[in-house]
């Protein structure tokens, strides 16, 4: 082993030990869209943090959800599956009653149709044990209409106009 591999094993290690987990997603565009943009998740102990940058949106209100399964090749999105739901309850407002694990919001684009959420929670983990918490697997999906927050089970949110394989 030279110096630089030794070095590199080094660092790994220290890598490890910080807790500190982060993924870099690209958009892929979906149902015939222009869609792009990035999505960014970092887990600092028990805290992870989505940082979601969107491009080429149609301007206003588009719902942001994850999705059950990790698999984006449908052309409209729809290999996603439904709303990541672990804990089987209704849909909803994250944090207001009963939500699904998936249940991130809303986002508002501009006029160029750009837009950015961040969002932070200790109820998701990065590849950790736990299925209940588990991001990894799954998918973020960015529809074309805004998210109601009361029709079951999908919160009439319409077509899938952005998708993220989180692997
Ligand atoms: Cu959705
Ligand atoms: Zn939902």
């Amino acid at each position: 082993m030279n110096a630089t591999q030794l070095s590199l094993l080094a660092f790994s290690s220290v890598l490890a030990v910080s807790c500190t987990t982060t993924k870099n997603y690209a958009i892929q565009a979906k149902s015939g869209t222009d869609t792009q943009g990035t999505v960014k998740f970092v887990q600092t102990g028990k805290m992870v943090k989505m940082d979601l940058n969107v491009y080429k949106l149609t301007p206003g209100i588009h719902a942001v959800h994850i999705h059950e399964k990790g698999d984006c090749s449908a052309a409209d999105g729809s290999s996603a599956g439904g709303h990541w739901n672990p804990t089987a309850h209704q849909h909803g407002r994250w944090d207001q009653g009963e939500f699904h694990m998936g249940d991130i919001g809303n986002i508002n684009a501009d006029k160029d149709g750009t837009a950015r959420k961040i969002f932070k929670t200790d109820k998701w983990c990065i590849g950790c044990q736990d299925e209940s918490k588990n991001i990894i697997g799954k998918t973020l999906i960015i529809h074309a209409k805004e998210d109601d927050f009361h029709t079951q089970p999908t919160g009439n949110a319409g077509g899938r106009v952005g998708c993220v394989e989180i692997k």
